[in-house]
């Protein structure tokens, strides 16, 4: 019995994944999601949705690598709400990281290069010890959080990252998805972002929370990959 449930969910699984890819064009600016591909870079998946699977490839930060490198930046106030909303419902058993990247001026055009990306906010799935695992990135679509207030004014890239762990179990099976969008932070404060990571670089793919068997045995903990969440 044991055995052809987890088959009935392999297969389940595999059915769904051409359906299952999505995603994140817009912002969520004042509660509403933007208009796709305005204010978030277009990525080279706007068509197929296809995933970056590979972590040390430079997709693997903005995943814009064919497309133009650009977006209109949108302000925000520090101390406010903003998030990212996906074409779709998000289909896949995954975990979710924001980060961003204070750009040195205009941040549009800016690569984001080098170690300069800290994490805002993260939704990982919940483990209690071996008995279960869910994923509150699983089953939504718009993604929204709450901004530092003492994050300092400027121009920032803003990353989402969808890691999709649904078949994680060997090595490059994680399904990451990614969008990068462009904002102007005002009224912001005089915190010191960190710790900073770059892309590639922050992830090596071996990490726990990335080659991971969700299914069997279902794990007892989940950790969460990347560094901790600057909370402000
Ligand atoms: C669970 O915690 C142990 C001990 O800290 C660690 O070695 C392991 O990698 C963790 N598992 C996951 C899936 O994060
Ligand atoms: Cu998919």
């Amino acid at each position: 019995m044991k055995y052809l449930a987890k088959l009935t969910l392999a297969f389940a699984a595999f059915a769904s994944e051409s359906l299952a890819h999505y995603t994140f064009p817009s912002l969520i600016v004042d509660g509403s999601p933007t208009t796709q591909w305005v204010n978030v870079r277009r990525t080279n998946n706007y068509n197929t949705q296809a995933p970056v699977t590979d972590v040390n490839s430079l997709d693997i930060r903005c995943y814009d690598t064919q497309e133009s490198g650009t977006a209109q930046t949108v302000t925000v106030s520090a101390g406010s709400t903003i998030g990212f909303s996906a074409d779709q419902v998000v289909y896949h058993q995954s975990t979710t990281n924001i980060y961003a990247a204070k750009a040195p001026s205009d941040v549009d055009g800016w690569a984001g290069d080098g170690e300069v990306w800290f994490k805002l906010w993260e939704l990982p799935p919940v483990t209690n010890g071996g008995q279960s695992i869910t994923f509150p990135s699983e089953g939504i679509q718009n993604f929204e959080f709450t901004l530092p207030s003492s994050l300092p004014s400027g121009q920032y890239l803003l990353r989402m990252e969808n890691i999709a762990i649904h078949t994680a179990s060997s090595y490059g099976g994680a399904q990451f998805y990614i969008s990068c969008g462009q904002i102007n932070v005002d009224n912001g404060g005089n915190g010191t972002p960190g710790p900073l990571v770059a892309f590639p670089g922050a992830y090596t793919g071996y990490e726990p929370g990335i080659l991971i068997n969700i299914y069997y045995p279902i794990p007892a903990n989940y950790t969460q990959p990347g560094p901790p969440v600057w909370t402000g």
